[in-house]
Parts: C-alpha cells; structure tokens; sequence
C-alpha cells in the first residue's frame, strides 16, 4: 500500500467511525406502554476507538492491517456521574478476555464515546484470568463501588479439563472513575460467585450484598436464587451467613438460575430490583430479564412479583455470541423521573431503553403473580378479559 492510499484508508476509518459515534438514536414506539426501545444499539465493537484496534504507523502496519480486534461491547454498569452518563462496558477482544472500559454520554440515549484508554483494573495477589459484568453502587459511605465477576481456572480440575473455572465477586472502589482501588475479593461460603451487588445503604450498620451463590460454573446445583448477606467491613468483605431472596422456581422464567442486575433503586413504594431469569429450552439458555420490589425497610423481603418477563430479546436481539441473551447490570433513575435501563443483547452489543418510575412501579404494583399453574394463569386472564369486555361491550 502506498503511503497515500495508506493515509486515505485512515481518513475513512475515522470519518466512519465519527459517523456512527454521531448518529442520533431513534425512540421507537411503545409496544406496551410500559419501556420505549430505541432503533440503534448504543455500542457495538464498531464504537470503540479505530486506535484501540489498528497500528497507525505506516512503518510497523504498511497494509493497514487491524492488528487487535473488538468482538463486542455488552453488559455495562452505569451511573450519572457530573452530569453525564457513564458507562463501565464489558469490552471482550478477538482473543476473548474482557476488560472495563468507559464510556460517557450527555444524554444517555446516543453518542456514548469510549474514554482514551479502557480501566487499568488493579490485581490481587491472585491474578484474575477473565474480569466482566460490572455493577456500580454510589454508597453511603461515600465511596461508588465496582463489584465484578473475577474467574480464574480451577486449580482442582483434571490437565485435560481446559473449561472449569471459579467464578467469585471481586470489588474496586473508585471516588473520580479514573482512580480505582482493588479491595479483596468477597468471602462467602460458596464456591462460585457471580452477579453480586453491592446494596447502597448501610443495614443494621454493615454492608449489605446480593449474591448468587452456585455449586458449579455453569450449573446451580444446591444454589441459585438471589441471596443476601452482611460484612461488617469492604476490607476485607466477608458474608458468613446467606439467605435467598428470590429463589428459582419450577416452570418460570427463572426455572435454571436468576441474578441480579444494577443495584436497586430507592422509591417511595419499596427497592425496585430489575434481575434476569434463565429458563432452559431445545435451542439453549434463554435470559430475560424481570422485575421485583422489596420493602424499605427490609430489603429481605419481596413485597411484589410481577409474573413473567419484563424484556426479552427481540429482532436482532436475538442473535449474538450468545443468542436468546438478555441481560442488564446498569441503570440510571433521573431526578426528572425518568429511568434509562441499559441492556445487552446475545452477550454482542449494548442497547438502552427508557421509562419512568412511575411506570415502573405501577407495572410491579399491579401486574398479576405468576399463576404458576396454566389453570390459575387463565383464571388470571379470563379476570381481565372479563373486566374490559364490561367496559368495552357498554
Ligand atoms: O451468557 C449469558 C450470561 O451468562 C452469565 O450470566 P449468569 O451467571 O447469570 O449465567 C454471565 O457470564 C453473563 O456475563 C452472560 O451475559
């Protein structure tokens, strides 16, 4: 290539580029009044910066060459943050290892942009193998908290055995989302760890967290559920005693496992929680995501259960890496009222969508349980059918 065509090819790798940094997102109409969809994903591997992929010296590169691949952008924590929406995205290169890396917008709806460089996340004296799913906690002791998975091989398994892996929570704090401290990896009882969650406020003066303890990487076993536990301290932190909040159940949307999402947010109604279930099928997992409250002043205890799902994939939601995937560990509920929920699709790319705590709550309020039976599900809807045949027929 010459140095022309090579400096041309740069040119409109940074116009395309700016293009879909630029692009204005799309509100789609509501299909059931209760979120509204937007028509772009909000970042995909095409989002993060050309540098971040090419080699731009025409000496080391002369073909122009993407030298280190994206694959995708998926499961953020989120936060308003002076103002701006920041992102912490699960980046995973071509060679599979994710990291965290930000990205701001002044609306939180279009034109996120990755910062410079993607977080240098300090290790423990225990490297993590593979770092993702990262939940953050503005906490009342004044520090905003990182909680994520950190999976390493297991030691234990067989030399042929090149998959098994512990999962377990481990935990950054950071005060201006360019400085982070690593803390000790959570103590608990079990031996894997994912989806935890910081809660936001002190309980009975100790730090409060959402766990989902699991007896192997993949499969639940004797765990599952959402479960509960208290540390006196986050230096280290460590839960002696769980308890499940929110457990799976036969014949649900969170038949095989469920987890929770971003940290609750505080209404006047109780803790709203959004959390995703995962029922088996012929084609494979399938993740949804569903919402639940529990009381103020216990957040222990599940006050309502809409049944079913809140979201699941549609369209090109669909198909990804990890296909029938949704999955979300950020939120942000605006002073205004408003709530952007940002999810991931097929474990690829990023989407958000928005509604209202009013909505919200509303639909956890007064949406029906699960029946958990076909003959009380169609009790459920000959109720509703019948009320609004009264008023309609009139
Ligand atoms: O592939 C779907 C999701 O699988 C895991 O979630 P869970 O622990 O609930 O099964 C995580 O690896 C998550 O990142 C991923 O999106």
């Amino acid at each position: 290539m010459t140095k022309k065509a090579f400096n041309n090819r740069v040119k409109i790798i940074f116009n395309e580029y700016e293009k879909l940094i630029r692009r204005k997102n799309i509100k789609l109409p509501t299909k059931n009044g209760i979120i509204e969809r937007y028509k772009y994903p909000i970042l995909t591997a095409a989002h993060t910066p050309p540098f971040w992929r090419y080699d731009f010296n025409y000496e080391s590169n002369p073909f122009l060459l993407e030298r280190m691949g994206i694959n995708s952008t998926f499961n953020a924590g989120a936060v308003e943050y002076n103002g701006k929406i920041l992102l912490i995205v699960r980046v995973e290169g071509v060679d599979r290892k994710s990291f965290f890396a930000i990205a701001e917008s002044n609306n939180g709806i279009d034109n996120f942009r990755f910062w410079d460089y993607p977080i240098e996340l300090p290790e423990t004296s225990d490297p993590d193998v593979n770092v993702y799913d990262m939940r953050i906690t503005k906490h009342d002791d004044g520090w905003y908290y990182g909680l994520f998975c950190t999976e390493r091989k297991d030691p234990s398994a067989p030399r042929i055995d090149t998959s098994s892996a512990i999962a377990q929570c481990g935990i950054v704090r950071t005060k201006d989302f360019k400085t982070w401290e690593r803390l000790p990896d959570l103590i608990t009882r079990s031996p894997q760890q994912r989806n935890v969650v910081l809660h936001p406020e002190f309980v009975d003066g100790k730090y409060a967290f959402y766990t989902r303890p699991q007896d192997g990487f993949i499969d639940t076993g004797s765990g599952g559920g959402i479960g509960w536990g208290l540390s006196e301290s986050m230096n280290p932190a460590r839960i002696d005693h769980e308890t499940i909040i929110d457990d799976r159940v036969y014949h649900t949307i969170k038949e095989v496992k469920n987890g929770l999402g971003p940290a609750p947010i505080k209404t006047e109604k109780g803790w709203l929680h959004l959390a995703h279930g995962v029922r088996n099928t012929a084609a494979g997992l399938r993740y949804v995501l569903y919402l639940f409250l529990t009381d103020l002043n216990d957040p222990t205890k599940v006050i309502a259960r809409p049944g079913g799902y809140f979201m699941a994939p549609e369209g090109e939601e669909r198909v990804g890496d990890v296909s029938n995937v949704l999955f979300s560990n950020g939120w942000v509920a605006r002073p205004n009222g408003n709530v952007f929920i940002y999810y991931a699709s097929s474990d690829t790319r990023l989407h958000v969508a928005t509604s209202t705590l009013d909505k919200l709550i509303d639909y956890v309020l007064h949406t029906p349980g699960d029946g958990l039976r076909s003959a009380l599900c169609v009790k459920q809807r000959i109720d509703l059918i019948r009320k609004n045949l009264s008023i309609l027929k009139k």
